[in-house]
């Protein structure tokens, strides 16, 4: 009923070529548009179109999930809610997503900042490429939507209003529900792992401890609206330079635990620590950069810390008060306590959806390209089977490890060869 119709490279021009926005990049001259369809994601259609003029991003939505096709159907709305998670994630992390030149509901599309020469993480953690600053950008980028998305920053009405907005992206919610914290644990219809893996799938598959676990971190994304997350915030959410690093695709934006997006993300890195065999040209290629890359988790970790400390400190409006208006030595030290107490239930957190994120990515459908590149089984199932080994440890013992260092030895001794 509102005309939705997907894009394709040939009527681009035509559909686009009357609406400002996108000519103030492209130009008006139609004829010299050129678009090219680069979606390799999941979900999506995603085209770059090009002119003299300039270049832009034009995200669409399909109304199924591409992986699968039309068997799944999935609302066109995720559009919406992408649009309305990049809008805050530019307000409260400035300069670190792409810039939105326009937004159709109806169409479910956005036109966005091209971002070039930047290229996928994933893909340059493949090619071994090191990158400056990527840490710090993500650790502010963290720091910064974890807490001004939370009710540390956001007044009451604001929140509650953006909780009602984003509870409505249920079925995306509904895809992390089962692909990250319910598939994996059993024979589900849509999952697959490397046939070398069976007998350590049965053991998880039997692993009561771990099941538990992996409930409990069901519960807290379902149930603890802490924060604005991205939701989806992997290795190919993020795009970089050598010198810069961009977040894209919140179309899983839920209100959820702070630990989600960190551990996510830092499960993805242990992931692709694991998969350096597959890709790396040397051994001592391989070793070095594999502690890039623990190296990486360790100052993301601490970025985040830092930054959310920092904001704790200037920007807190919400519990006990600002700092601004402590009256005594009492309530500076009662607001660091919080703030200790805080950081380390975050880090709890971070480890349990860590872990059930890697274990998730090789039981269920939704794997890495990191793995599944891997042309020798053998070798794959090693990798992936390392990465299984971490993850249940994270799921399960989370509130077991003292500090980062002590998960980064065990994940440095699980990868021992
Ligand atoms: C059916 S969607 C599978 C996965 O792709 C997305 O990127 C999310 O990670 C989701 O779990
Ligand atoms: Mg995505």
């Amino acid at each position: 009923s509102s005309g939705y119709e997907p894009l394709t490279v040939e009527t681009i021009p035509a559909r686009l070529g009357g609406i400002s926005a996108v000519t103030d990049h492209l130009g008006t001259d139609i004829s010299t548009w050129v678009a090219d369809e680069v979606g390799d994601g999941n979900l999506n259609l995603v085209f770059i179109v090009k002119s003299p003029a300039g270049a832009v991003i034009v995200k669409q939505a399909l109304p199924y999930v591409r992986l699968v096709g039309d068997s799944w159907p999935l609302p066109l709305k995720r559009a919406f809610f992408e649009y309305h998670a990049l809008i805050r994630q530019e307000e409260r992390a400035p300069g670190l997503v792409p810039k939105i030149y326009h937004f159709d509901e109806d169409q479910a599309l956005i036109v966005m900042q091209f971002l070039t020469p930047h290229i996928i993480l994933r893909h340059s953690l493949m090619a071994g490429k090191k990158h400056d600053g990527l840490a710090g950008v993500m650790g502010r980028f963290l720091g910064q939507t974890m807490f001004r998305g939370s009710d540390l920053s956001m007044d009451t009405a604001k929140r509650k209003a953006d909780l009602a907005l984003f509870a409505d992206n249920a079925e995306l919610c509904d895809i992390t529900e089962n692909l990250v914290f319910s598939d994996p644990y059993f024979e589900a219809e849509l999952n697959h792992h490397t046939p070398g893996l069976d007998d350590l799938v049965g053991r998880l598959r039997a692993d009561i401890d771990l099941k538990v676990a992996a409930q409990d971190m069901k519960a807290k994304f379902a149930n603890n609206a802490e924060t604005m997350l991205h939701g989806d915030l992997h290795t190919g959410s993020i795009m970089v330079t050598d010198t810069e690093t961009m977040v894209i695709d919140p179309e899983f934006v839920t209100y959820g635990p702070m630990g989600f997006d960190i551990g996510m993300l830092l499960a993805n890195f242990f992931m692709a620590y694991y998969a350096q065999p597959g890709h790396a040209e040397s051994e001592g290629a391989r070793a070095d950069y594999q502690e890039w890359i623990l190296g990486v988790i360790s100052d993301i970790w601490r970025g985040f810390c830092d930054e959310f400390s920092h904001l704790w400190r200037t920007e807190r409006n919400g519990i006990l008060y600002q700092a601004t208006l402590f009256e005594d030595q009492g309530d500076y030290l009662a607001s660091e306590q919080a703030l200790a107490a805080r950081l380390q239930h975050i880090f709890e957190d971070t480890l349990g959806f860590a872990g059930v994120e890697m274990i998730r990515r090789t039981l269920s459908l939704a794997h890495i390209a990191e793995n599944d590149t891997i042309e020798d089984e053998a070798l794959r199932a090693d990798c992936e089977g390392r990465g299984l080994r971490l993850g249940r440890s994270l799921t399960v013992n989370r509130a077991v490890f003292a500090d980062l260092d002590s998960v980064i030895s065990q994940a440095r001794m699980i990868g021992q060869r």
